[in-house]
């Protein structure tokens, strides 16, 4: 596998979660987020799955809480639900934030780093039906929400970052159409990928601005690949639509000219002036990294024409190729391109895999090997000159994998969700070994 002391001391090991993915959106007080209607809709989540239940985290968190404990993990990732902590996108509940705080207490008695990102997707109904993140209003509400969320666990909470995947909030959810709100509409893309960046440069601002710091982001990044030496101009395109786009914001204020040539036209009024609170200084970047893109030009279709061809590299459940030198590749051009000596973390890396309990057991030795990989290409990425800091498992638990359902499994723990039974997966061993080395 690997060994904790290949790394610098002080490294930073954990596994990471999300609110919506694993809580139970029943319980607690949670309003209906658009998630939930998503999920309410013929043809869009495979198996008519949704979050009502999940891994039932929000009654099992101590349990899943001393998984992390006992494998000798250092951190864990979780998010806040904004549909829990405030139902209708402003009115506070005060069950949501109380389930917040026993969960912190938890992992600080535990001994472990909580490590808080605001935003992983759970938008307030109330909020999506006037427009989402098509209307700059929801980022505003975003830093209110924001304050409230810290003003509460901000006194035990080591980093915080502001939003998960803003590609997957804006252009995945509203070009593509595969997450909620689930449109397919290039002015809404353009509108939400600005609205989400704002959103976390005044979350920034007005987390800053109240004496909280460690803020951060979470992008995720894929390691565009051109299919052939003709096709630079369609992976510089791709490149500049899923990664660009959101660190060149952050980095520098500025959006990157081959994502905007096709997006201007459809930019809210005067977005130039928001270009300074996006690029508000951060104090820490987090990468989600899974895999790369092979991607070429398609002529006829419309912008930004670029066609994904599959790659001949063994694939994961979800069919992504594992490939874990994307992973320094993205790390070392962070450092190098865009944000110096800035900590970064891995936040999210991991694979599916369609995971069976055999004997009590769960032999996923695919998956100890791609830890083990992308592990020593981060542990590379830190002698190229990335100042790395920490690497966090995704995910610590099977759970919800958005409009996949509850097939895809990702999870060092595997639940079964008639019983809701967990059982540590061979990967979750092995890590725990590597720890302790
Ligand atoms: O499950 C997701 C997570 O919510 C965000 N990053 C990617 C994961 C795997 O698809």
């Amino acid at each position: 596998m690997f060994k904790r002391s290949t790394f610098p001391e002080g490294f930073t090991f954990g596994a990471a979660t999300a609110a919506y993915q694993i809580e139970g959106q029943r319980f607690g007080g949670a309003g209906s987020c658009h998630w939930d209607t998503f999920a309410a809709t013929p043809g869009n989540v495979v198996g008519h799955e949704d979050g009502a239940l999940a891994c039932d985290h929000y009654h099992r968190w101590a349990d899943d809480l001393d998984f992390l404990k006992n494998g000798g993990f250092d951190a864990y990732r979780f998010s806040t639900s904004w549909a829990r902590v405030m139902p209708d996108g402003v009115t506070v509940n005060p069950d949501g934030l109380d389930f917040y705080d026993r969960l912190v207490d938890g992992m600080v008695e535990r001994g472990l780093q909580p490590y808080l990102t605001l935003y992983h997707w759970e938008l307030p109904s109330a909020l999506a039906d006037r427009g989402g993140w098509t209307n700059r209003e929801t980022a505003e509400r975003f830093a209110d929400f924001s304050e409230t969320v810290m003003a509460r666990l901000g006194d035990r909470i080591t980093r915080t970052a502001t939003v998960n995947e803003p590609w997957c909030v804006s252009w995945l959810s509203h070009y593509v159409g595969h997450h909620a709100p689930g449109l397919r509409d290039i002015r809404a893309a353009a509108r939400s990928m600005h609205h989400i960046q704002l959103a976390h440069g005044l979350a920034v601002e007005r987390l800053r601005s109240a004496g909280h710091g460690d803020l951060g982001v979470v992008l995720n990044f894929v390691d565009i690949t051109p299919l052939n030496d003709d096709e630079a101009r369609a992976a510089a395109r791709a490149d500049a639509i899923s990664n660009a786009w959101f660190i060149e914001s952050i980095a520098r204020g500025t959006y990157p000219a081959d994502a905007l040539e096709g997006l201007v036209a459809h930019m809210p009024a005067q977005w130039e002036d928001d270009m300074a609170t996006i690029s508000t200084p951060i104090d820490w970047l987090g990468v989600n990294y899974y895999t790369r893109e092979i991607v070429s030009a398609d002529p006829d279709a419309p912008w930004p024409g670029v066609e994904r061809h599959a790659g001949p590299l063994p694939k994961t459940q979800m069919g992504w190729e594992i490939h874990s030198d994307g992973l320094s590749n993205i790390l070392e051009r962070m450092a190098r391109d865009y944000v110096g000596d800035l900590p970064i973390f891995v936040t999210e890396n991991g694979m599916a895999w369609a995971d069976d309990v055999v004997d009590g057991a769960v032999n996923d030795e695919q998956r100890v090997e791609y830890t083990a990989a992308h592990l020593s290409a981060a542990r590379d990425a830190i002698d190229r000159g990335a100042n790395l800091q920490g690497f966090f498992y995704w995910s610590l638990l099977d759970n919800f994998e958005w409009a996949f359902g509850y097939e895809k499994r990702f999870g060092l723990i595997h639940v079964d969700f008639d019983t809701l039974v967990r059982t540590p997966k061979a990967s979750y061993h092995a890590f725990a070994r590597g720890l302790a080395q």
